[in-house]
């Protein structure tokens, strides 16, 4: 079951924010293109992102998330390094999907769960093996504490 992610009955507190003019003009536009018509929803569901990764990345919980990486096959050793940083982390993978994106590049995404810290290892080391072009660790959590 999926806890709704705010109550609709929640009190809404007003209070007033200043910010530079062109970085209000450049929320607006995000919102706009995101097609968000309330200033005030872009900008809670912008202080809920900051809490979440605050909250992932300081607190001592297990938490969830994806490592996704993209690199070319073809260079020397590479798949087996990577390979090996996994089969040393197999607790915190829980599942591995991998597609071949073109004749060189692959792309994996790991399903992971544990303590950030330990994630945020995990992460560093896949991305900083030489020969990933990109990568990127995304820490969610249950929702179940978000307002
Ligand atoms: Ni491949």
């Amino acid at each position: 079951m999926h806890a709704h992610p705010h109550a609709p009955r929640d009190p809404l507190t007003r209070f007033s924010v200043s910010m530079p003019r062109p970085l209000l003009q450049k929320l607006d536009a995000m919102a706009k293109a995101r097609g968000q018509h309330n200033r005030s929803q872009t900008i809670a569901e912008l202080v809920r992102g900051g809490i979440v990764e605050h909250e992932t990345a300081t607190g001592q919980g297990i938490v969830v998330g994806t490592i996704t990486l993209v690199y070319d096959h073809h260079r020397h050793h590479l798949q087996e390094a990577l390979t090996h940083i996994q089969h040393d982390h197999c607790r915190e993978i829980i599942s591995t999907l991998h597609v071949h994106m073109d004749h060189h590049n692959c792309l994996e995404v790991l399903v992971v769960r544990g303590r950030a810290e330990n994630l945020r290892r995990l992460a560093d080391q896949l991305l900083t093996t030489r020969g990933v072009k990109h990568g990127k660790l995304t820490v969610t959590t249950s929702g179940r504490n978000l307002v």
